[in-house]
């Protein structure tokens, strides 16, 4: 698969790693919650993020940092819906829509946002296959064990590459099943999605058996509370933490790297694809 093939024609090549911006605009996500609540900073950010060379807006209105409360459907549609419609009039860069609500992800698309970012995989909402296979917006599915409210209760795996790697084969065949082609199917381990610092390393070490599943794989590392334990930092310190597993992700085979730090991203990965390139 070399590229992906958004609702409105446009393609975007997958030859390089993606960087993925993340635009957070909720009052109490983990590393950027409250920053950029209201639309102009939220649209400021990402222009911003354009310029540094973001390939991808990633713009969520509800936080699933662990123990996160759901946010109802009008509150997450008043938060996210503005920023879409301004982003998608003033920047050319694509938009994806962080969220596991149908409705969010349909308003979103009409706006003019290109990619679902479905943290469920197509679970917690009925309707969202049937949004995403008609508007034939690429899709990520993501793992994740439990629920953003309880997943990092005693998270456990006897196998945790096996168990995810079989997740996301059903959740992909599942999608195929409801009518997603395959070639708009992205799929996320869900690093820090009801895992152990353990867990969270053996599946960045071990991607390229995420990859071989044959779609394009994303991952989202960035200041993850894992790098904190591995480096005992708090968040607004784990940059360079996070710069090591983009490097790593790449040369496992990463196709789309979600990140807050977007400058610094782009330069590690545009120079470890030099050399791997080589
Ligand atoms: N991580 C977060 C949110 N959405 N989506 C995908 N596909 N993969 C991820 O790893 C992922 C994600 C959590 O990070 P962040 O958005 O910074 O925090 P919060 O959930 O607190 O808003």
């Amino acid at each position: 698969m070399s590229e992906l093939l958004l609702p409105d024609g446009r393609k975007l090549p997958l030859d390089r790693a993606l960087i993925m911006g993340v635009l957070n605009v909720t009052p109490d996500s983990f590393s950027d919650g409250g920053l950029f609540l209201r639309t102009e900073d939220a649209v400021r950010r990402a222009e911003e993020m354009a310029q540094e060379g973001a390939d991808i807006i990633d713009i969520g209105g509800e936080s699933s940092r662990p123990g996160a409360e759901p946010v109802p459907l009008e509150e997450e549609l008043r938060r996210v819906i503005p920023v879409v419609r301004e982003v998608a009039q003033r920047l050319s860069v694509p938009i994806s829509v962080d969220t596991y609500k149908a409705e969010v992800a349909r308003r979103a698309l009409e706006e003019g946002a290109s990619i679902v970012n479905d943290i469920s995989a197509l679970r917690f909402d009925p309707d969202m296959a049937e949004v995403v296979a008609r508007r034939r917006a690429p899709v990520v599915l993501m793992h994740m064990k439990g629920t953003p409210r309880d997943m990092q209760r005693n998270p456990y795996y006897e196998d945790v590459l096996g168990e995810v790697e079989g997740f996301l084969k059903e959740r992909k065949e599942a999608a195929v099943g409801m009518g997603i082609p395959e070639e708009n199917i992205i799929l996320d381990p869900g690093i820090g999605f009801g895992k152990r610092v353990q867990d969270n390393l053996q599946l960045l070490k071990n991607l390229d058996r995420l990859v071989a599943l044959g779609s394009p794989v994303l991952v989202g590392t960035s200041r993850k509370s894992f790098i904190g334990a591995v480096l005992d930092l708090p968040v607004e310190e784990r940059l360079e933490g996070t710069l090591a597993t983009l490097v790593l992700a790449v040369a496992k085979g990463a196709k789309i790297l979600r990140v807050h730090d977007v400058r610094p991203a782009v330069r590690v990965v545009r120079m470890a694809e030099a050399v791997l390139r080589a």
